[in-house]
């Protein structure tokens, strides 16, 4: 599958270019999508989508997003599919990342009222289908029926994986492009040689989808941006284990991790906490600076072409590390007293 372009609007759905008509509804909907690039002050509802269990750093991300109620209002929590060492398919993948969020609401144990078990739903099976529409599941529903909702503010997916379910429920409800604005953790800078990372190797269908389909896009690249969350064992022993509960948990994931991977007890080891960069950025934009630009075409090779008669997106620049994990790391503490 070549990375077509359609027309000069330079949008697409799988597939399907935009007929005239809805192109021209498109274009007039820009300003919009202008609007949607900015997020809003105040209390903000958000739904994650996450691929829990394909590593240690989804965790983190869910347990700041919900130990933070003054600015986030978490609707709900989806599932992701992912396959690596841990899941051989993406079946099997959104399954782990399902059991994954349900341990981690375990832990946190949260008032109630705050997020309740029911509000995490199972997502995609499989990643998105070559041509045509995916299939429905929980979480394509949940989307839609949240992104067509009268609602005081457009609705935030936060994407911590592969973006398959945000994807699919583009496709599956077109309306959503001018209703959604997504968040996605994935790929590397548009000057990089190569634009591909876990999250977009994934599905790249879907991931084309976030580029081109004229959604509202606010994404965070992996390499070089999100990569600067580094933190250590020794740091995590100062400030996260022993804290608290989920602090304990987290520790004890990232510990594991380690085992598995250090080369000597005395080799220096970090481990990028990727997914938190999405959360942080709620918190305080300045933490994750970011521009506007016309968004990519992401290739079918996993490079980057440029077009400038494209649509906007905003893409973050850097990562400002230690205030996002202080903030991240009091937070985890206080849940604990
Ligand atoms: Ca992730």
């Amino acid at each position: 599958m070549r990375a077509t372009v359609c027309g000069s609007a330079a949008r697409r759905l799988g597939n399907l270019c935009l007929s005239g008509i809805a192109a021209a509804a498109a274009v007039a909907a820009q300003s919009g999508l202008e609007s949607r690039l900015s997020l809003p002050s105040g209390r903000v509802g958000i739904v994650i989508d996450t691929d829990a269990y394909n590593e240690v750093d989804d965790q983190f991300a869910i347990a700041y997003a919900l130990l933070a109620p003054e600015r986030l209002n978490v609707e709900a929590i989806y599932a992701a599919p992912f396959t690596n060492a841990r899941a051989e398919t993406p079946a099997a993948g959104m399954e782990q990342s399902y059991a994954e969020i349900q341990r981690v609401l375990d832990v946190l144990d949260l008032p109630a009222g705050r997020f309740d078990r029911k509000q995490a739903y199972r997502g995609a099976k499989t990643y998105l289908p070559n041509r045509g529409l995916p299939r429905s599941n929980p979480a394509t529903a949940d989307i839609v029926r949240r992104g067509l909702a009268d609602r005081d503010e457009h609705l935030i997916v936060v994407a911590l994986g592969a973006p398959t379910n945000v994807a699919a429920a583009i496709l599956l409800e077109p309306k959503l492009i001018d209703r959604l604005t997504v968040v996605w953790l994935g790929t590397q800078p548009y000057s990089s040689p190569q634009a591909g990372d876990f999250n977009t190797g994934q599905d790249v269908r879907a991931s084309q989808l976030m580029f081109d389909s004229g959604v509202a896009l606010i994404n965070i690249s992996g390499f070089n941006v999100s990569e600067h969350l580094r933190t250590s064992i020794p740091e995590l022993e100062r400030h996260v284990k022993g804290r608290s509960p989920i602090g304990d948990y987290l520790f004890k994931n990232v510990y594991e991790y380690y085992l598995q991977r250090r080369k000597h007890p005395d080799y220096p080891w970090s481990k990028v906490i990727w997914d938190i960069a999405a959360i942080a950025l709620f918190i305080d934009e300045d933490w994750i600076p970011s521009r506007r630009t016309h968004s990519p075409i992401l290739t079918d090779e996993l490079t980057w072409r440029r077009d400038a008669s494209r649509h906007p997106v905003r893409v973050a620049t850097d990562v400002i590390r230690d205030p996002v994990f202080d903030d991240l790391f009091r937070r985890l503490a206080a849940s604990g007293d």
